[in-house]
């Protein structure tokens, strides 16, 4: 008999227009026995997930034109004008790329004026899943004084954004934004309405200098819910399940404080302050696809409260460093687990670099908060907000973990020796 490889048992299941793949993994010559994988291969598998987006949204670019268009770069919309696959009212523009409108796929997009209001109705899979949006925020104009923003909203969820330029070089940034648990093919209403922000009070704008947001490149992604994986009791602790990353993704999503796990598009962490989600095509991150980036300076970070088996002791492991986006000075990281709280100085090497660590507790009779802050506020040369990486935080009890690399490590010996004396 063979004794030599592993299988992969892989099961796909097929949505409308959405397809991903779970897998498993088993020891061939032992099959009751379902070995548990370790979290770094954990986390790679969640690669192959492929939490894919489908085509849920019509015309998610502006790129089809509205109807009866007249030629011209910036054209407010009217009642003759329809556009394919939304609704809208109030002050809308369908706008081009220009000197004032710099977008990322130049194209067209939708600038939202005063009471600008565009919607449109999906439906969900049959599956309950958790549903993300990302969208691309353009600054509608130049010499701006305040930006005023929009609210995105679903009967499930409602989030601001306005554009903020401490956060890229770019005039148009990408923000995720959770949207909602959803099943049996339910329809949601997704309303996107400008929202003048207030200037501020020492601010001599006038409503002139006031640019009106523009929206473009929108993109909904269904994430699976995940029942757990006792080999990390932190779900995504390597950041894998979060907002889709476009493929101008070059300055990363932003995320914008959630008010806890589960309304989060970063899943299950509630993220406090801004973060940047990261990727590995134009980011140094440590494993798997995505990492964090706490950017918002103090205070900014991500924080998940779970219940722990009182009087234990567990580890907590994460990886910290910087994502190699030129930003300058050295990080300093809280870190609690339970009780236990340590602060980390983080060298910030500017090439993307990383180092493990880890912390012990015992687990209190409440809940357990496990919680990374930035304790410093970090710049790029051009005045860009950017901070601490963090990636792969697995939480596991202390006892478990030994055991479970000796029996590792005893399966192995005897392998070897069945193989060596068979
Ligand atoms: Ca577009
Ligand atoms: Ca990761």
């Amino acid at each position: 008999m063979s004794l030599k490889r592993w299988d992969m048992g892989i099961q796909k299941r097929s949505l409308k227009k959405h397809t991903y793949i779970l897998c498993s993994v088993y020891w061939v010559n032992t099959p009751k026995l379902v070995l548990r994988m370790r979290p770094k291969l954990f986390s790679v598998l969640l690669l192959f997930f492929g939490f894919a987006s489908a085509d849920y949204l019509k015309n998610p670019d502006f790129e089809t034109p509205p109807t009866d268009l007249p030629a011209g770069s910036s054209l407010q919309l009217n009642l003759n004008n329809k556009i394919p696959g939304w609704s809208f009212e109030g002050t809308v523009l369908y706008v081009t790329a220009s000197e004032d409108i710099t977008l990322p796929d130049n194209g067209h997009a939708i600038q939202l004026g005063p009471d600008g209001k565009i919607n449109q109705t999906f439906f969900a899979s049959d599956d309950e899943m958790e549903y993300l949006l990302t969208f691309t925020l353009a600054a509608g104009g130049r010499n701006c004084s305040t930006y005023a923003g929009f609210v995105v909203s679903t009967p499930s969820s409602k989030g601001f954004f306005n554009f903020n330029q401490q956060y890229g070089k770019e005039p148009w940034q990408i923000y995720g934004h959770y949207l909602g648990f959803f099943s049996e093919k339910m329809p949601i209403n997704l309303v996107i309405e400008s929202q003048e922000t207030q200037p501020s009070s020492d601010s001599d704008s006038d409503s002139d200098s006031t640019c009106w947001p523009v929206i473009d490149s929108l993109l909904v992604t269904a994430v699976p819910t995940w029942d757990g994986d006792t080999s990390n009791f932190l779900f995504n602790g390597g950041f894998e399940f979060g907002a889709e990353f476009p493929s101008k993704s070059a300055e990363g999503i932003l995320l914008n404080a959630a008010p806890n796990h589960d309304e989060s598009s970063l899943r299950e962490w509630t993220v406090i302050g801004t973060i940047r989600y990261i990727d590995s095509e134009h980011f140094f991150v440590p494993e798997g696809n995505a990492a964090i980036e706490l950017v918002s300076g103090v205070s900014s970070g991500i924080e998940r409260a779970l219940r722990l088996k009182e009087g234990s002791t567990y580890i907590l492991e994460f990886t910290l460093g910087d994502a190699n986006d030129g930003c300058e000075g050295d990080f300093m990281v809280g870190v609690r687990a339970g009780s236990v709280e340590q602060r980390i100085m983080i060298q910030n090497k500017r090439t993307g670099s990383a180092n493990d660590f880890s912390m012990t507790f015992d687990a209190g009779p409440d809940d357990t908060v496990i919680s990374f802050l930035s304790y410093s506020t970090t710049k790029t040369k051009d005045g860009i907000f950017c901070g601490p990486m963090v990636d792969n935080v697995v939480l596991r009890p202390l006892k478990s973990q030994r055991s479970g690399y000796k029996f590792t490590l005893m399966n192995l010996l005897f392998l070897a020796a069945i193989k060596v004396f068979f």
